[in-house]
């Protein structure tokens, strides 16, 4: 490389990382630990692993692949490091389940093998082909690093467990030509089928610092052309990973629709995965099957500021369609926060959240998320309270459960908003500043109220899940803010000032869009050990944290409801159980 060359390749690191700083999300990229990547694990350690969430034994996961149902059984596929707790040597690890909540793993769908996939074999999607049956689109990279897409099929498709798969030699099925970046062209979403006789799947992109996502067409599932226009593009927002693009209904809010669902009333969804910051957004809008674009409605914002499926600790997210309940069904990583040093000696690293459903609310502005109705059937124990005044600086307990493996729903009742604070102007509009400057201990009027997690009784460690309302002067509504806090919920701290030896204990925000005109709101949390994951207001605004408490751990835990605003708020109902263990989850193979 010339001088001039590495002068220019400095100069644009420097300006892509001042320009990074300004964007806030988690963790940027996968961290590549070369040499920690087959460090074996010696053995598990289970004192914050979760419970009820989806996990292999052991090692390093990340974002859920397929999914699908078929022949009577879910299949959930993964990024999984068959060596060690930090991400390398990944393969698509692969798992069945009648119900959604126990697991059973099958031997690994597909590794690196072949020269089209050598170098990774990285996420992808399945699509159910009349006459073929399940095919899969992944992402290969080749020994020059370069990423190209791919296909496989079941060696038996009359197998209800798609046991085995082949890669046939005709593949790649897409390469990237010479306008396209070659290390920035994966993540196959699952295909679906046109009136006009073609297969359609969109794969993310970049252009320097353009995100992507090219539409890809296929009269017979093996010869794919790539659309002139990309299916939508947004600058600055850098690299698109795991893009999910599916229709919801405008005047069905129960049921789900399937990718080649036509009909006047739908809406498009497109989720892109922002490989700079490690969140996502996704904006609703229009899709013009003939001229193959996207236009979002442009309601909401379409960049960084975007709606989100999960405020907090959750990548690379992708829906799939369920045949059998009629329902599009959510899954998403959510990664660990704990130093990299940690995680290789508790010998796991990942959880998928637990699966939700996706519907678009009756406002038509936004989408909402609800846990798939299975999960309940792990409630055990059960404790409930009924219209509890808690007035400003009360903290109640919840007593008569397992507050570290629990699912929890409370309705409040705050009546009037009279003393909501009003919505400064001169507040910056990101939930996450407000978050942090208006924790759970900051007192107000309507709010800080909500659930105090994973805490000792004194307080000195403890995950706060809370809303605060606002008055907004301009529009004259609530302005509500959920928050879910884990600045104090460890007394450990960062080993070191390098990425890998830091905690992540960052607050986790989102406005919630409700008027509160019958004064109450309702929060979900289910809490495993090291995951807070949070619905607010019937799963508007969802948050997964997650959190290393030292001494807030397993019967040390407690739980409380609290309010820390001059209003006084009802419990107007809480309902709270253990949640079991499933039966299986995964044990055995890999
Ligand atoms: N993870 C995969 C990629 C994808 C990224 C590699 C998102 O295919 O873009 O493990 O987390």
């Amino acid at each position: 490389m010339g001088v001039s060359n590495v002068v220019s390749v400095l100069l644009f690191l420097v300006i892509t990382n001042l320009s990074n700083q300004n964007i806030k999300g988690i963790d940027a990229f996968h961290q590549i630990y070369e040499e920690l990547q087959s460090e074996s694990v010696e053995s598990v350690n289970h004192l914050h692993r979760p419970n009820f969430h989806f996990q292999p034994p052991k090692h390093w996961i990340n974002d859920p692949n397929g999914p699908v149902y078929y022949k009577g059984l879910y299949h959930l596929f993964y990024q999984y490091n068959t060596k060690g707790a930090v991400w390398g040597n990944i393969i698509w690890a692969h798992s069945v389940s009648k119900d959604l909540v126990n697991w059973e793993a099958l031997e690994p769908a597909i590794h690196p093998s072949k020269w089209f996939d050598i170098g990774g074999t990285w996420s992808g999607s399945i699509t159910i082909v009349p006459g073929k049956g399940p095919i899969i689109l992944y992402t290969g990279v080749n020994q020059n690093e370069t990423q190209l897409q791919n296909y496989a099929i079941p060696e038996d498709p009359s197998d209800p467990y798609l046991r085995k798969w082949i890669k046939p030699d005709d593949n790649p099925i897409a390469m990237p030509d010479y306008t396209m970046n070659g290390s920035a062209f994966r993540d196959p979403t699952t295909a679906w089928f046109s009136k006009d006789g073609h297969w359609r799947t969109v794969v993310g992109s970049k252009r320097k610092r353009r995100g992507i996502a090219y539409i890809y067409r296929s009269r017979d599932f093996k010869h794919w052309v790539k659309a002139k226009h990309p299916v939508h593009s947004k600058e600055s927002t850098g690299m698109w990973e795991c893009p999910d693009f599916f229709p919801v209904s405008l005047t069905d809010f129960q049921n789900g629709l399937d990718l080649d669902y036509v009909g006047p009333n739908t809406k498009h969804v497109l989720k892109v995965s922002l490989d700079i910051t490690r969140y996502e957004y996704y904006t609703l809008g229009k899709y013009d099957p003939k001229k193959d674009r996207y236009i979002p409605d442009g309601n909401t914002p379409d960049g960084w500021e975007g709606l989100r499926f999960d405020y907090g600790n959750f990548y690379a997210s992708k829906t799939f369609f369920d045949y059998k309940k009629n329902r599009r069904i959510l899954w998403g990583w959510a990664n660990e926060s704990d130093t990299v040093e940690d995680d290789i000696l508790k010998g796991w690293a990942g959880i998928q959240v637990i699966p939700r459903t996706v519907l678009l609310d009756s406002s038509k502005k936004q989408l909402v998320f609800w846990p798939v109705e299975e999960i309940e059937s792990l409630r055990g124990n059960y404790v409930r309270m009924n219209n509890h005044d808690i007035k400003m600086g009360q903290r109640i307990e919840v007593k008569g459960i397992t507050p570290a493996q629990a699912d929890v729903e409370v309705t409040f009742y705050v009546g009037s908003l009279e003393k909501a604070e009003t919505f400064d102007p001169s507040f910056t509009f990101e939930p996450l500043d407000l978050c942090k400057i208006k924790g759970s201990n900051v007192k107000g009027g309507v709010g800080p109220f909500g659930l105090i997690t994973l805490a000792t009784p004194d307080l000195e460690e403890y995950t706060p899940v809370f809303f605060r309302v606002f008055k907004d002067t301009k529009t004259h509504k609530p302005k509500v803010l959920m928050c879910s806090d884990a600045r104090p919920s460890s007394l450990k701290q960062d080993k070191g000032p390098l990425a890998k030896d830091r905690m992540y204990k960052p607050p986790f925000a989102g406005f919630v869009d409700v008027d509160m005109a019958d004064g109450r709101i309702s929060l979900r949390t289910l809490i495993d050990h090291s995951v807070v994951e949070s619905f607010g207001a019937l799963g508007k605004t969802v948050i997964t944290s997650r959190v290393y408490p030292v001494k807030a751990v397993k019967e040390n835990a407690h739980l409380y409801v609290f309010n820390n605003g001059t209003q006084t708020v009802t419990i107007e109902s809480l309902n709270a159980w253990n949640m079991e263990r499933p039966l299986q989850m995964n044990e055995g193979a890999l």
